[in-house]
């Protein structure tokens, strides 16, 4: 039960976060990505790992969080594809949320579904 609380309580944390980052950073509305170069899914296969390592887990939806609002860095692999896991083909503060959801979904299984394949994600963003 406990941990039960202190998951929730991480979800409201990095909820707020966003939210006030959102707030000082005056671009709640940000969206960033060109899908005009489509990602080569032998290559670049994980939809939503933004920071490149290999898998998702909290650091992907901070690291986004620092590419919208604060010009940080673009997602590794492909700028659009590895920072939009609700596959509309951009980058903005709904996939952060969606990644906060999924990951914490991997430890109990209560919450988002997993991102798209990339394969999925070309064709709802214009590849074959
Ligand atoms: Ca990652
Ligand atoms: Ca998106």
């Amino acid at each position: 039960m406990l941990r039960r609380f202190e998951k929730f309580g991480a979800i409201l944390l990095a909820l707020s976060l966003v939210c006030l980052i959102s707030i000082l950073g005056g671009a709640s509305d940000a969206a960033h990505g060109d899908v005009d170069d489509l990602p080569d899914c032998d290559v670049c296969s994980l939809v939503g790992d933004a920071d490149g390592s290999g898998g998702i887990d909290i650091d992907d939806p901070v690291y986004l969080i620092h590419f919208i609002f604060r010009n940080g860095p673009a997602p590794v692999c492909h700028e659009v594809m590895s920072g939009d896991p609700t596959a509309d083909c951009q980058v903005d503060i709904d996939d952060v949320v969606f990644l906060i959801y999924h990951w914490e979904g991997v430890t109990d299984g209560r919450f988002g579904p997993a991102p798209p394949s990339c394969e999925e994600w070309l064709a709802a963003c214009g590849g074959e």
